[in-house]
């Protein structure tokens, strides 16, 4: 590859950690392989009527199997990082007692070859895929035990890989698992559940975040970083203005206040436990000290945006915008397309809470991809989608938000949870058919971005 350009007004800071992000449940296959446990989505995927295509994850793209091929193909791309997670069942099938060590060799051999090959591994503790024991003995997350069983399973493996590891990310995205899992039921383990419960639900995700922090503080190598890896409500002012950026700011505050506010500040706003009345969490003084437990940094996954507008005569002084029905979307109905979002939500994090290093732990987008007469994949629309995304974090790093790195969702099509394989997100297109991996144009996009460390 050509040498990185000189700094020109495009360019990312020295050093920038460009990488691409991926889940074990949508990749690796493998389920039933070297004891692995069954988890709360072998079971959703597996009731009909789930997921919109019929299928599942048995398969997916057999990551498991073909680890070293797709470290290659990472490695072609020029990606000096990788972020991946580490399923659960495969540590402890049920959960808690037990341990398989079969299952942590598995990412001892995916740490090694990634390391092999200069890339530095981004682990995930929990992507979603709950031990269905858990869920069944302990009701999930309604339940603390799980909270405590998530740290125990975090000291563990980061006991285990903080030798190589350098940086974990405790649970991805607890706004959607909580929500999309437990209040519309959309995703596992599917539940309907009123207010109080759903509360607690979410109490007990960001207590299993803060008492991992303590559990790796406890048993990791001394000098472990860690950080959420969070779906935040991603506000943007609509309006550029002092006054709207100031009513975008109380909304960010607020909007998050189940999860990241309540991380970074220890206790949840009192608006929030206002809206929540008599279903607000149960929770001692001791829980919100464990949330906040001091992190290294804060990952955040960014696709859509949240327009606001100030509403400065009527509290609490912000107003929501609905989407304008020709505003552009990507495939998955709900992407529509804000590229401003990869500026303000850095700047919001920044200004907020001081927040010193941040991660973008995802981004990226489906698109309608086929391969062409002449084997090439033409995804157009994703390299504008990534070059329009890009150039706001741009935007932001150059300002000085503390923006260390990029992973862009998703290294390979997968298995997009309740879309089944029906939409694509991959920088690297998949037949399903015979598994064979084909980089598409995106792929040579964001090789020249990492290789020139700009846009381009
Ligand atoms: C991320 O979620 C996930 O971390 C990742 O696993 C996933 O593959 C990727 O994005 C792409 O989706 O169907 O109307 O209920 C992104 C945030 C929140 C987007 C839930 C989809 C469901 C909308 N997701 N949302 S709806």
């Amino acid at each position: 590859p050509e040498p990185a350009a000189a700094n020109n007004a495009r360019s990312f800071p020295k050093g920038f950690v460009w990488g691409t992000a991926t889940s074990a449940y949508q990749i690796e296959g493998a389920v039933k392989e070297d004891g692995r446990g069954v988890s709360i989505w072998d079971r959703f995927a597996h009731t009909p009527g789930k997921i919109f295509d019929g299928t599942n994850a048995d398969v997916a793209v057999d990551h498991y199997h073909r680890y070293k091929e797709d470290v290659q193909l990472m490695k072609a791309m020029g990606t000096k990082a990788y972020r991946f997670s580490i399923a659960w069942p495969r540590i402890f099938p049920e959960g808690k007692g037990k341990v398989n060590p079969k299952g942590l060799d598995f990412y001892n051999r995916l740490v090694d070859e990634l390391l092999a090959n200069g890339i530095e591994p981004f682990p995930s503790l929990y992507h979603w895929d709950l031990p269905q024991t858990l869920q069944e003995r302990y009701g999930g997350w309604e339940s603390r035990e799980t909270a405590l069983a998530f740290a125990d399973y975090a000291g563990y493996v980061t006991e285990k890989l903080s030798d190589r590891v350098q940086r974990f990310f405790t649970l991805n995205e607890i706004r959607t698992f909580v929500d999309r899992g437990h209040e519309s039921g959309i995703l596992a383990p599917g539940f309907k559940l009123p207010p109080a419960r759903l509360n607690q639900v979410r109490h007990h995700a960001i207590l299993a975040h803060g008492l991992a922090v303590q559990a790796i503080r406890a048993k990791a190598r001394r000098g472990t970083k860690v950080g959420p890896a969070e779906n935040i409500f991603a506000v943007v002012p609509i309006i550029e203005t002092p006054e709207h950026i100031k009513a975008t700011e109380i909304a960010m505050r607020e909007l998050n206040a189940g999860y990241l506010t309540a991380m970074l500040e220890g206790r949840y706003t009192d608006a929030y436990l206002k809206a929540a009345g008599a279903d607000a969490p149960k929770f001692t003084s001791e829980d919100l000290k464990a949330i906040a437990s001091p992190i290294n940094f804060v990952g955040i996954n960014i696709y859509t945006p949240d327009y606001y507008i100030s509403a400065s005569n009527k509290p609490p002084g912000y107003q929501s915008l609905p989407f304008n029905k020709s505003h552009p979307r990507m495939v998955s109905s709900w992407h529509r397309l804000g590229p401003e979002t990869l500026y303000w939500a850095p700047r919001l994090l920044q200004k907020l809470w001081n927040v010193k290093e941040i991660y973008i732990t995802e981004n990226g987008c489906a698109t309608s991809d086929e391969v062409a007469k002449d084997g090439q994949v033409y995804d157009s629309d994703r390299i504008m989608f990534l070059r329009s995304y890009l150039t706001q974090l741009q935007r932001a790093t150059s300002e000085g938000a503390p923006v260390r790195g990029y992973f862009l969702w998703s290294l390979l099509d997968n298995f997009e949870w309740v879309a089944g394989y029906a939409q694509r997100f991959g920088a690297i297109y998949v037949d399903y058919t015979t598994l064979k991996r084909t980089p598409k144009l995106s792929a040579s996009f964001y090789r020249e971005v990492i290789a020139r460390n700009s846009v381009v």
